[in-house]
């Protein structure tokens, strides 16, 4: 007889948003026994968010996909890992085989963003495959901030984010961090943060078509109308510019385009733009000039900026009003972070690079440019339906759910359903995943390693925190990684039998001879197998991880830096290792030609008449918005019981006045009409939205045939991308238009 197993408890970071929470996880044996917040955790100080013990019980979900699955017709059958790979060799090579690289597709979703080997692995995948036809959960989010940014700053990543800790004056456009905690903004406990902004004496401002959780905890609540915020940011340039409020201060040597940035907003006075943004002029001069006049103040825009039709426009013009008022780049303003692992920003010559470029193909049907090596989400059912040279005719989904995620979801179902062949890398049968024709499941979260790539480049602090696996994984269960190289191999024309640790040493061979090659290679003077021999023994994420950090601005340059860092340090510090506040960085965090902060990127300036015709356009009577919720993560936490139960919450949210001038009444039924779609869902009237505007949630709508998410179907809820229209696209970015769709309403059944 066994001992009974001891309750330990050991410290992780949660996998679960932005805001990298370190979690304490008491385990017994396999089981966990208690999730609490981390008190020693370097950057979270013991907050968790009530998301977090939803990591438990998505361990434990019997639901949760532990064995690959391949389906013939609507049959399902578990089988081996070899057997899955087998199918996948005998039904995805022939396709490319027949009709080109192109035929292949591949999806990313949003979890990847939140996964160190998602992170890592796919992008060799991609290599492989050589398709251009790339896709992902970017472009139904953040595509048009990484836009500006590149132009701006010459890489995607070198996002300016809120100096929370410092800042007395903070305006929010478009984001509810009290219910996201945050995104772009890598910051746990946010409501803490924006209490301790008010206790020291200094202003919050929000501006949100809704009085939101976050506006309820502001100063000033700004409600405005969606896809407005490019001109009332216009506006508040125009202000500064004309009222003489630009204080560039050390900045000016290192910026481009002033000139030209106030040629272009000499067009948008207060008063032009007063009745396409709801807001009243003298509230847009009095918000210029407090911003103006704040010691320290920052710009923020996520969701609502970036979803909409002017993505991009408004995701510029926030970096633009950071840079007028001498605030980028200063502590208490928008800063950039110094990332440990994995940032192009602290890689190559500081200070100048090649710049950021967009269209370098275009799609097939709809000639979108290509940005970050993808096309739009929008894109894909056309792609998938169209005949012709170049049609897709097979996808690989990784860890995405696209049929609740982008735009009329039931076109792309349709489409989906018409491939031929389909594979997905998910933890659920779900709403996409039950296309597939193969499922390879990936691990409990609590399996595998843990750091945080992507996030940690948006931090409001410099962080690293390292969190080995909780739990082995199960002795028949293959780790991601190692899944993900094997398609790739049979890509390249291997066998589904090839050697996955010959495999991993061959990419981690190319990334460490990427890294000799770039300029002030922190790896000068070795060879790679002087580094692969300083990497052994560790293997697959690991050892990426580990050559990440260890040639990364705090590292050890294996050797030349004697105590730099490393994965070893990182390991010998559980609770994450403070790397210090967000210091100034420009100019030697720029990669522009120029190698200045370039204020007026031409490519955006070209899109600047489009908004000026805005201003002339009739305006829909309704518009549909998004919200997220606390206990919700996308489309994939509702099979958790927890994260559920209560009251209903998939509810269309209405003002009072339009309830009772459409004949809707709180608890009843609402139908919801757009371009593309309808659905009915349950109404709920509150004042917080402002007139005009109506907001679903997204991420709902479980109840299709095939879903196997015995907790989530019991709770389905709608699918409001079947009104997000696929047709509509911010132009630079690509990115889906999610906030203003234009919608009729009615009771359902009138
Ligand atoms: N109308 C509207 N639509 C929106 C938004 C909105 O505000 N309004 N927001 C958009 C935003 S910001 C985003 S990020 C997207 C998200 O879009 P997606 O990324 O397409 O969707 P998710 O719901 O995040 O689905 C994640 C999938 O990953 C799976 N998964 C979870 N963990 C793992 C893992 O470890 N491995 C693997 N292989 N799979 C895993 C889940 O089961 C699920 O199927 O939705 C977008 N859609
Ligand atoms: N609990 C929870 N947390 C999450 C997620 C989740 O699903 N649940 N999802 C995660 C993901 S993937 C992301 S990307 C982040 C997003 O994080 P946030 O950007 O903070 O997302 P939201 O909470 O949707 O806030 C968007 C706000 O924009 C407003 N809005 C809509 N249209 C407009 C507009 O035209 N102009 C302006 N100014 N505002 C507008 C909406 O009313 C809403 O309040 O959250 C992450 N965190
Ligand atoms: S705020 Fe985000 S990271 Fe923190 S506990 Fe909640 S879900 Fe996890
Ligand atoms: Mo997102």
């Amino acid at each position: 007889m066994s001992a009974p197993a001891v309750e330990v408890t050991r410290p992780r970071v949660c996998p679960l948003c932005e805001a990298t929470c370190g979690l304490a996880i008491t385990t017994r044996g396999r089981e966990v026994v208690a999730i609490r917040g981390d008190e020693d955790d370097v950057f979270s100080h013991g907050y968790l968010c009530p998301k977090a013990t939803a990591v438990k019980h998505l361990d434990a979900d019997p639901d949760r996909l532990r064995r690959p699955m391949i389906r013939r017709g609507s049959e399902w059958t578990e089988v081996t890992w070899e057997e899955a790979y087998a199918e996948v060799a005998r039904r995805l090579p022939p396709i490319a085989a027949a009709h080109g690289r192109n035929a292949v597709a591949v999806y990313l979703g949003n979890p990847s963003a939140h996964h160190l080997t998602l992170q890592l692995y796919p992008r060799v995948l991609l290599r492989a495959l050589g398709t251009p036809n790339v896709f992902s959960a970017s472009t139904v989010d953040q595509m048009p901030k990484h836009v500006s940014a590149g132009l701006m700053f010459g890489t995607p990543l070198t996002i300016p984010v809120p100096d929370l800790d410092r800042t007395d004056f903070l305006l929010i456009l478009g984001a509810n961090p009290i219910v996201s905690n945050g995104s772009l903004m890598t910051a746990p406990d946010v409501r803490g943060k924006l209490r301790a902004i008010r206790e020291r004496g200094g202003t919050i401002v929000v501006v949100d078509p809704k009085r939101t959780e976050t506006a309820q905890v502001a100063d000033q609540h700004i409600a405005i109308r969606p896809g407005s915020d490019a001109l009332l940011l216009a506006a508040l340039a125009h202000v500064l510019i004309a009222e003489n409020l630009v204080r560039l201060g050390r900045l000016a040597e290192h910026t481009a385009g002033v000139d030209a940035v106030a040629a272009v907003v000499r067009d948008f006075a207060p008063e032009t733009v007063a009745s396409a943004c709801g807001v009243a002029p003298e509230i847009i001069r009095t918000l210029a000039r407090a911003l103006a006049r704040a010691e320290r103040a920052a710009v923020y825009g996520r969701i609502g900026t970036c979803t909409q039709e002017f993505g991009t426009l408004a995701s510029w013009l926030v970096d633009v009003l950071n840079v007028l008022t001498g605030n980028l780049d200063r502590a208490g303003g928008a800063m950039f972070t110094k990332a440990p692992a994995g940032a192009a920003n602290t890689h190559g010559t500081p200070g100048r690079g090649k710049g950021f470029h967009t269209g370098r193909r275009h799609s097939r049907v709809r000639q979108a440019p290509e940005v970050l090596g993808e096309f739009p989400a929008a894109c894909l059912a056309e792609e998938i339906e169209t005949p012709g040279a170049g049609q897709i005719r097979a996808l690989i989904a990784i860890a995405g759910n696209p049929v609740l995620s982008t735009p009329n979801g039931e076109r792309l179902s349709g489409a989906l359903a018409s491939l031929d062949f389909m594979l997905s890398f998910d933890i659920y049968l779900n709403e996409t995943s039950r296309h597939a024709h193969v499922i390879l499941p990936g691990l409990s979260p609590l399996e595998q390693p843990h750091y945080d790539i992507a996030l940690r480049q948006l931090a409001v602090r410099n962080v690293a925190t390292y969190s080995p696996a909780l739990f082995a994984p199960p002795a028949d269960q293959h780790p991601e990684w190692e899944s993900l190289l094997v398609i790739a191999g049979i890509a390249l024309g291997q066998p589904p039998t090839a050697d996955v640790a010959a495999l991993d040493d061959f990419v981690v061979r190319q990334q460490i001879e990427s890294i000799l090659k770039t300029g002030d290679s922190p790896l000068a003077g070795r060879t790679a197998d002087d580094v692969l021999a300083a990497l052994a023994p560790r293997r697959g994420p690991e050892r990426l991880l580990d050559l990440l950090l260890r040639t990364g601005p705090y590292g050890d340059w294996f050797g030349s830096r004697p105590g730099g860092l490393s994965l070893a340090t990182l390991e010998a510090n559980p609770h994450g290792l403070d790397l210090g506040p967000l210091e100034p960085r420009i100019p030697e965090v720029l990669r522009t030609p120029t190698g200045k902060i370039e204020l007026a990127p031409e490519a955006i300036l070209a899109d600047v008449p489009r908004l000026r015709r805005a201003l002339e356009r009739p305006r829909a009577p309704f518009m549909l918005i998004g919200r997220r919720q606390l206990r919700s993560n996308n489309s994939w936490l509702h099979n958790v019981e927890t994260m559920v139960r209560g009251r209903e919450r998939c509810t269309l949210q209405v003002h009072p006045d339009d309830a009772a001038r459409l004949g809707l009444h709180d608890g009843g039924s609402a139908e919801v009409r757009s371009r593309v779609g309808a659905l009915r869902a349950p109404v709920e009237v509150t004042d917080a939205m402002m007139p005009g505007v109506v907001s679903l949630p997204h991420g709902w709508g479980h109840d299709l045939p095939g879903v196997r998410q015995q907790v989530a179907v019991r709770h389905a809820g709608v699918n409001t991308n079947l009104l997000a229209d696929e047709a509509a696209i911010d132009p630079l970015s690509g990115n889906a238009v999610l906030c203003g769709i234009p919608v009729e309403i009615a009771p359902a059944g009138a």
